[in-house]
């Protein structure tokens, strides 16, 4: 029997957490612990051991940091450390299954950060080349953040060996991870890449994610795993502790099992009793029964979008076809021009945006690769990949960051047998159009007889119906007249026969006849009434829109007319506050996050104002409107980061300027970061400077696992009055106390913000610091205070 059989029927028990374990062995704040395994492997193993006794089945092994960047000054090789690991664990007395662990990279990918996603994949293939090869049985993605990290972990874990696949992400009390993903959008992408089980780990205790859970659960159709904390952490005397009992924690497991959940186990501040106790309680239980979920879902890394339960418009914009200004942006590699038609059919409430860059004289694969990335920076909406070269999907699919929809095959056999291995291997929805080697047929019975071949093809490639959407082809009804009701009748027979969901390209309709509009909306509500889903059409024609809102009434979608009403009660009002949107200043461009095109509209603006004025009335405003959406939720990190990174880019130009005129220093004032001693995480750090930077802040960086000695002379030497530190783990926060004791020895006359991972108002105030920033909005708001700005 191997690990999936297990699964088909009872509980897994992973172990509990290591780290802590290894701390109460005597392991120092800054040692590796992933160093262990050579130094002292009888500690090891005897931690396995221990959890093995426990009752936990399956052992994680100590190599959650093992990646060659993280054992770069280690002097000892990826391999060196995995193999020992996995042999460790091999050797600890008892019945159990190897998962090798593999953490998170420790750096921020593209496009917040500067890790490249194939970068990262060679990283993790690596370590799951070295894991298979020592013999573990499952490969282990854990405590991630990022989904793009946990995609390309996942490929590289399915693409180098054959073993399970598990993966776990951490989430953050507002129900998200860090970069915006929440378990919706977790489950449908990671379930489409084909992982074996999923879920969460780290994150907080058992009662606080339980939200979090009952959301994975709903939506998982495989096995889901879930390892939280011994609650929240909290400070004492010199010792991080958590919140609850062994009891406590065991209970609320009970509970987390008998509402699906099918491997447990624990992270930070477990420990064998806590395992113990939770296999004691869970054991005996019946196992409930995974079902499969029909949903249809589509995501971006932080939103997905639902298709069957109302009409989604996906946006038809970004294509080339018979658009002579589009066509010169793409040979001209002019992204804000297309970025643009990205964010004003967002603004016209698109839900998805079809993206086809398909020109003879273009390389397609380089500029779909460019538009995808470009659009995903900056546009939290799923794409739709359209192209008719299966080469340039299968790259568009595997860099994409979510779930996508294909768009398309046909029913000829030789595009199902490119596509439809690549839709399964990356889990993209596909568009089947009712073509095949004859052409479309006249007849909707024969459109309907192509979308089961394409249903049941599908199946053969283990791609299930809820994963086609069926597009019955809209002809030219100035061309083929007879022909339009037949794709009408054709949704309608598609719908009632297999009940997948339907698509048309709605504006095919009204080529070469005069008054478009009128012939596209109207077509439009016949094939809506008739069971259509997702049309395909231009959002920022009015006329189509609003025949889609009073569908939505109609139909009983918009439940008791909530947005019909919202829309249409003050129209008067609405069109005023269209226009100021759309008339674009610095301030727009900068929310939308546009780089380009801030440079430029700085230039001009320099013309007719001061530098501190650009700075005053455009810059911060604009960062400060982000930053409350940032914190009301409406957008995630990532959009943060690139709008600071387009005033960044606005700053330059008058940085140029004032360089230029000899003027003083645009800057607020001048603050130290540093990432403690003992501590190499500086994720956190470096965002909170790419934020603070954009406020116009000076940011003297000292990097990370930062001296004590070397924090307090470079603030004297500068004579600084705000520093800023960070520690992720529970062990450096003791560090980060030091400092700031070393601080207020030195007489320095300083204020002390502090934030990472495990840190609180409580921890902040009794390490003595004056402020605790819970992320980076909230310590420019320090900065602002300090400074007087
Ligand atoms: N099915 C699927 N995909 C498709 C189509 C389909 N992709 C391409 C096309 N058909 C859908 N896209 C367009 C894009 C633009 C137009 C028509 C279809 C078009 N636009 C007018 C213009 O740009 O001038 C404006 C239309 C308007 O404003 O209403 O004609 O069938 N799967």
């Amino acid at each position: 029997m191997g690990i999936k059989e297990d699964l088909l029927n009872k509980f897994l028990f992973f172990d509990g957490a290591m780290g802590t374990m290894l701390q109460n062995r005597g392991l120092k704040a800054g040692e590796i612990p992933e160093t262990y395994n050579i130094l002292h492997p009888e500690i090891i193993k005897d931690i396995h051991e221990k959890y093995i006794e426990a009752g936990s089945n399956i052992i994680i092994t100590n190599t959650f940091g093992a990646n060659e960047l993280k054992l770069k000054n280690t002097g000892y090789s990826v391999e060196e450390v995995i193999t020992e690991a996995v042999n460790i664990a091999k050797s600890a007395k008892g019945e159990k299954y190897i998962a090798l662990d593999i953490g998170p990279i420790g750096q921020l990918m593209e496009p917040i950060g500067t890790l490249k996603f194939e970068k990262a994949y060679e990283i993790f293939k690596r370590q799951v080349v070295a894991g298979s090869k020592a013999g573990c049985h499952v490969i282990l993605i854990e405590t991630i953040s990022d989904i793009y990290e946990a995609k390309a972990a996942v490929l590289a874990a399915k693409e180098n060996s054959n073993l399970p696949v598990f993966c776990t992400m951490t989430f953050a009390e507002d129900g998200r991870t860090f970069t915006g993903t929440d378990p919706i959008t977790m489950v449908t992408v990671l379930e489409g890449l084909g992982v074996d089980a999923l879920g969460l780990n780290c994150s907080l205790g058992p009662k606080e994610i339980m939200p979090i859970v009952e959301e994975i659960l709903k939506y998982s159709s495989i096995p889901v795993i879930v390892q939280p904390n011994a609650g929240l952490p909290r400070v004492d005397g010199n010792k991080t502790v958590y919140d609850i009992t062994e009891e406590e924690f065991a209970s609320y497991m009970k509970t987390i099992a008998e509402k699906g959940a099918r491997i447990l186990g624990g992270c930070c501040g477990t420990n064998d009793d806590f395992i113990r106790k939770t296999v004691e309680k869970v054991e005996n239980i019946k196992v409930k029964e995974i079902e499969k979920k029909e949903f249809t879902a589509i995501t971006s890394y932080s939103k997905t979008v639902l298709l069957g339960e109302e009409v989604k418009i996906i946006g038809e914009r970004i294509n080339p076809t018979g658009k002579k200004k589009f066509k010169e942006a793409l040979k001209t590699n002019n992204m804000d021009y297309i970025l643009n038609e990205a964010i004003m059919q967002k603004e016209a409430k698109a839900d998805i945006l079809d993206v086809n860059v398909g020109l003879p004289e273009i390389n397609e694969e380089e500029v779909m690769i460019k538009v995808i990335r470009e659009i995903q920076s900056i546009i939290d909406l799923p794409l739709q990949i359209d192209s008719s070269n299966s080469k340039v999907i299968e790259k568009a699919v595997r860099i994409y960051n979510g779930k996508p929809i294909i768009n398309s095959v046909n029913g000829k056999e030789e595009v199902m047998e490119s596509i439809f291995p690549i839709a399964k291997k990356y889990g993209a929805v596909v568009i089947g159009l009712t073509l095949d080697e004859k052409g479309i047929p006249s007849k909707a019975e024969d459109r309907v007889k192509i979308a089961e071949k394409i249903i049941n093809k599908a199946n053969e490639y283990g791609i299930d119906k809820k994963d086609i959407i069926i597009d019955c082809l809209v002809l030219t009804v100035s061309a083929q007249q007879k022909e339009v009701m037949e794709t009408i009748k054709a949704v309608k027979m598609v719908k009632d026969k297999f009940n997948v969901k339907t698509t048309l390209g709605v504006s095919n309709v009204s080529f070469g006849l005069p008054n478009r509009s009128i012939l596209n909306k109207t077509f439009l509500a016949m094939a809506l009434a008739q069971g259509l889903d997702a049309p395909i059409l231009n959002p920022n024609n009015k006329d189509v829109i609003e025949t889609i809102n009073a569908f939505k009434v109609l139909a009983n979608q918009d439940k008791d007319a909530k947005d019909y009403v919202k829309n249409y009660s003050n129209i008067d009002d609405k069109k005023e506050v269209n226009k100021e949107n759309n008339t674009k200043d610095l301030k727009n461009i900068i929310i939308s996050g546009i780089k380009e095109e801030a440079k430029e509209k700085t230039k001009e603006l320099l013309k007719i104002k001061q530098s501190m004025e650009i700075v005053d009335e455009y810059l911060i405003p604009a960062l400060d409107i982000v930053g409350k959406k940032y914190e009301k939720g409406e957008i995630f990190l990532p959009q943060l980061i690139q709008s600071a990174e387009t005033v960044k880019n606005a700053f330059e130009i008058i940085r140029e300027k004032i360089s230029i005129e000899g003027k003083v220093s645009i800057y607020k004032g001048k603050i130290i970061l540093a990432t403690v001693q003992g501590d190499i995480h500086d994720i956190g750090k470096n965002i909170v400077k790419v934020i603070l930077e954009n406020y116009g802040f000076e940011v003297i960086d000292l990097g990370k696992d930062v001296p004590i000695k070397v924090v307090v002379e470079k603030a004297k030497q500068n004579n600084i009055k705000l520093v800023g530190l960070s520690a992720l783990m529970t062990t450096t926060v003791k560090s980060m106390e030091e400092t700031i004791k070393a601080l207020r020895k030195n007489n320095i006359n300083c204020k002390v913000f502090v934030g990472g991972a495990v840190l609180n108002e409580e921890y902040a105030k009794m390490i003595k610091a004056d402020y605790y920033a819970k992320d980076a909005q909230e310590a420019v708001k320090i900065a602002q205070k300090e400074f007087r700005c």
